[in-house]
């Protein structure tokens, strides 16, 4: 079958890029598969791979129509390769061959950044997996196990897209990078996943929305770059891939609102006025708002590393050469080669944070994080509108950028989440403040008992408005095994 926008889903590996026809590349994916299937029941969803679980799958590419809902196995879900449509004519957007034709191969000047990003992206995949796999047994409800569960398996198909490119464009080398993916473990001492926020720990629901609203969102904003990639069959990749990126924004940004509305109802119920006293509020079997900031504050840090250095040569190079561009690039107004252009850049200068204009092609990153934080804005608005309609007086807020920074202009320094620069005491004797401490960890870990009944949610969240697939209240999401 040539390529289409139907799925094929006559070989073992659903796609539509016509594989049948290109048995060297079916052959090499089905080599891959084994180990890919390996890795999934030893590091995958631990303890639900027998269950049924009502998934998504994809059919079509097409934006209409794309998803059937169904039980699956985790195990037999149909991870597949799926490209969204060529488009006819497509160019090259940006830098120093703007205006050219798309590649369809990878040029040879460029495949060891190619192959590099390909990787890195291909490597957050199974993290994440990894990260999340013993999130099932604490489940506040099968909606939210079903949630994590249809992320989980996406994040999988993510990592066959990357792997796809691998080894039908990159050769011998493409094919190891393919198996280096699944050899890497998150948090592993000796062989840890590649970038900084992929090797934390998942240790909690909350901690799983907050990871999915923000880290996700660094997900989103990647792909988006990529996807104005001139190696058009990164682009189509990281086009489809975007249609899911937005179901786990969106779990994490109603799973921490459904958390934040239940924890306000409480408090109006038990007419507690004070969202700062943490004691009275816990008592209540809820999460206080003072750690759910400190929980942001952490993820918003976390993500904000994964853009890289505010200044970056790699950044310029890619950009230059077509490779990687900017968040919604055809839609920004300027000569898309920025060889004279200007951006303001927050640089540690004197001991104080200033804004310093920095030739805007070292400044991509820093651009793309600006475009990041303005999108986690929006979400902490919808956030607070939730608190607002309850009437309780607390209002969240993303910390300042220099704040908890381990890569870049601010990993040196440290500052407070207004943006205050601290000496190492003045943070080590506040840092509980602001970022979870053990005891918010044990607290939330003794909230998170698992609430498996139909129809039925954790004392700590509120129930979603609708059900996915719009099945009623008291669906079956996940039929646990419990045997
Ligand atoms: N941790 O010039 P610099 C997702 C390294 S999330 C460790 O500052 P550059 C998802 C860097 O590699 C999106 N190392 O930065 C979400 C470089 O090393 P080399 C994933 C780091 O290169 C949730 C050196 O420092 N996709 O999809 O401009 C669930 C200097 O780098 C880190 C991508 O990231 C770090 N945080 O940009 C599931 C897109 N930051 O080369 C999935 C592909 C920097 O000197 N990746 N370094 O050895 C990229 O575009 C770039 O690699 C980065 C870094 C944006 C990550």
């Amino acid at each position: 079958m040539p390529e289409t926008s139907n799925v094929d889903y006559s070989t073992k590996i659903p796609n539509n890029v016509g594989l049948m026809d290109d048995q060297r590349v079916l052959k090499a994916l089905e080599q891959w598969h084994p180990g890919y299937i390996d890795w999934w029941m030893t590091m995958g969803p631990e303890g639900f791979q027998t269950s049924d679980v009502y998934l998504r799958t994809a059919i079509s590419i097409d934006p209409k129509g794309w998803a059937k809902f169904d039980y699956v196995k985790m195990p037999d879900y149909r991870w597949g390769i799926l490209l969204a449509p060529r488009q006819e004519d497509r160019r090259v957007n940006f830098g120093v061959h703007k205006d050219e034709k798309a590649w369809q191969e990878v040029p040879g000047e460029y495949r060891a950044m190619l192959r590099r990003l390909i990787v890195v992206q291909g490597d957050t995949e199974p993290a994440s997996v990894e990260q999340q796999r013993h999130l099932g047994k604490t489940a506040p409800s099968l909606y939210d196990m079903r949630n994590l569960f249809q992320v989980n398996v996406e994040e999988g198909r993510h990592l066959w897209a990357m792997v796809y490119l691998l080894q039908k464009y990159f050769g011998k080398d493409g094919r190891e990078e393919a198996e280096g993916l699944l050899q890497r473990r998150s948090g592993d001492q000796d062989r840890p996943r590649m970038l900084g926020a992929f090797n934390e720990e998942t240790p909690d629901w909350l901690s799983f929305f907050m990871f999915t609203f923000f880290t996700d969102r660094d997900g989103k904003m990647q792909l988006e770059s990529l996807a104005q990639s001139g190696f058009d069959p990164l682009s189509r990749t990281c086009r489809f891939m975007l249609t899911e990126e937005a179901h786990h924004m969106f779990v994490g940004e109603t799973g921490v609102g459904r958390a934040i509305e239940r924890t306000c109802q409480a408090m109006r119920e038990a007419g507690i006025e004070d969202a700062n006293d943490i004691d009275a509020v816990r008592k209540l079997g809820v999460i206080d708002l003072p750690t759910m900031q400190k929980k942001a504050n952490l993820h918003f840090s976390l993500s904000l590393d994964l853009f890289g250095s505010e200044v970056s040569t790699n950044a310029a190079n890619y950009y230059t050469s077509g490779v990687k561009g900017r968040f919604q690039e055809t839609r920004i107004d300027d000569d898309h080669q920025l060889t004279k252009a200007t951006y303001p850049v927050s640089k540690l200068m004197d001991g104080s944070i200033k804004m310093v204009e920095e030739p805007a092609l070292t400044a991509i990153n820093m651009r793309l994080r600006d475009d990041y934080v303005n999108d986690c804005l929006k979400g902490v608005q919808r956030w607070n509108k939730v608190i607002e309609k309850t009437g309780v007086n607390y209002r969240l807020r993303l910390p300042h950028v220099a704040f908890h920074r381990g890569i870049g202009e601010f990993a040196n320094i440290h500052a407070s989440p207004t943006g205050q620069i601290l000496s190492e005491q003045e943070w080590a004797r506040q840092k509980d403040q602001w970022l979870p401490a053990k005891a918010d960890g044990d607290f939330i870990a003794g909230l998170m008992a698992p609430c498996w009944e139909r129809g039925k949610f954790a004392s700590w969240i509120a129930p979603p408005r609708v059900g996915i697939d719009n099945k009623p209240g008291d669906f079956e999401y996940v039929k646990v095994d419990r045997a």
